[in-house]
């Protein structure tokens, strides 16, 4: 699994969390969504040999959000 945080913006409320809490995480091999609505942050982890990056970044933009970019990413054990 890696880990990756994205910059998202247009998160303006809890309405907003849950809609890319779920767009993410109903993604094949995501898990652990964190949407950060303060910071304009989603963090989760992934498998990218399931759902690589540039899938979810999709997921989140098809919901209706803006993915500025990422922020960081790495490998954990
Ligand atoms: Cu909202």
């Amino acid at each position: 699994m890696e880990k990756a945080i994205l910059r998202v913006e247009g998160i303006s409320c809890d309405h907003c969390v849950k809609t890319i809490t779920k767009a993410a995480g109903d993604l094949l091999g995501v898990k652990n969504v964190e949407v950060d609505l303060k910071g304009n942050t989603v963090s989760f982890m992934f498998d990218p040999a399931k759902s690589p990056l540039k899938n979810v970044e999709a997921a989140i933009t098809d919901a209706g959000y803006d993915v500025k970019g990422l922020l960081k990413s790495y490998n954990r054990t």
